[in-house]
């Protein structure tokens, strides 16, 4: 597969390039993509050396499969161009998730709704993603009604100004903002931007998503998203009203037979999942797994996963795996 990252020189990019190697994607040329600061620039990946183009020089290049983390303009922009030219674009911005001709897709859950037309596919939000890898068996055995979502997320979400605020503050070094307020030592309730009704815009991904992937609406969803001072991996305290009820060792049978899914839940010994323990993995963590006290059929539990991993980069792969497995992308013949 001729393969372009658009973005190959960010945040998420950069693991992208990471998650390629290490699968052993069959990738038989890299096409890395960047903005004109970065055009020229050598980009090494598995042993060779490959020069950064520009979106326009990717394009008439005619991918395969091009990867995009490049933000939202640039996917509305240019996904559509490589479509075009018959690439088939697996795209990690909002530009296109809730687009009802466009699929939003983690592999484990849907990736049967996927089709070799497809030529925009999107790659869901990071929160989104280690949220649904939790839920789908839960909502296939017992039925979700509500979901209550809290979530501490990672400055590496917002990218590499918001690392490098993190850092400067921690170093005591004045630098750009990339928060409107201090990070380190602190908690923001605002993740995205903020919306007419009140929410953030990662508040609504969280509401929206969840329904697409599951093909199902039938729920109820609300989100508080609050920025921490970790920099990789996000967490969700989340509250699940289901329509019937459960035992929790069968929860936590399911959850640990999900693929994709690792319980790690032993208070007695101080085990539950965090985000140092995340860190470059692509599994999501579940644990603080029990029961809701104050009303019957809700469960709580503590989730959290690596968000440039299985949150983007990996996410992403899988899907480019999942079109390649059932042949849904076949590499073009190059003279
Ligand atoms: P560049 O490094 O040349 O700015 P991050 O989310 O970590 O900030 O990374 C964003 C990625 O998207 C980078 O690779 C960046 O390239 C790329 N990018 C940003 N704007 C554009 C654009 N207009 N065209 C192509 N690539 C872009
Ligand atoms: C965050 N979830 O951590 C965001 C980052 O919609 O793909 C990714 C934004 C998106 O702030």
């Amino acid at each position: 597969m001729r393969v372009a990252v658009v973005g190959a020189t960010g945040m998420v990019g950069n693991v992208m390039l990471q998650v390629l190697a290490e699968r052993n994607f069959p990738v038989t040329e890299l096409i890395p993509v960047a903005s004109e600061r970065s055009v020229g620039n050598q980009i090494e990946f598995q042993g060779t050396n490959y020069t950064v183009v520009g979106l326009e020089t990717a394009v008439a290049m005619q991918p395969d499969i091009a990867l995009f983390s490049a933000g939202g303009d640039t996917s509305l922009e240019w996904a559509p161009k490589f479509a075009a030219v018959g690439t088939t674009v697996i795209d990690n911005s909002s530009a296109w998730r809730m687009d009802p001709t466009k699929k939003l897709v983690v592999p484990e859950i849907n990736g049967d709704v996927l089709a070799s037309e497809d030529k925009i596919i999107a790659n869901p939000n990071c929160s989104t993603i280690q949220l649904v890898m939790a839920l789908a068996p839960l909502h296939k055995e017992y039925k979700m009604k509500r979901v209550v979502i809290s979530t501490y997320q990672s400055v590496s979400g917002t990218g590499v100004k918001a690392v490098r605020q993190l850092d400067n503050e921690e170093a005591g070094v004045e630098g750009e903002m990339a928060y409107p307020h201090p990070i380190g030592r602190n908690a923001l309730p605002h993740c995205d931007v903020f919306l007419e009704n009140g929410y953030t815009k990662e508040e609504m991904k969280l509401v929206k998503e969840p329904k697409k992937i599951l093909r199902d609406d039938s729920f109820a969803v609300t989100a508080t998203a609050v920025r921490i001072p970790t920099a990789g991996g996000h967490s969700e305290a989340v509250n699940v009203q289901f329509e019937n009820d459960f035992e929790l060792g069968k929860v936590r049978e399911l959850l640990a037979q999900t693929e994709g899914v690792i319980v790690q839940d032993d208070v007695q010994n101080n085990v539950y999942p965090m985000p140092i323990l995340a860190n470059n993995k692509d599994e999501v963590f579940v644990g603080r797994i029990r029961r809701d006290e104050s009303q019957p059929n809700t469960l709580n539990m503590w989730i959290v996963a690596d968000n440039l991993r299985k949150g983007a980069a990996t996410n992403t792969i899988q899907i480019a795996e999942y079109l390649v497995a059932n042949n849904l992308v076949k590499p073009s013949v190059t003279a």
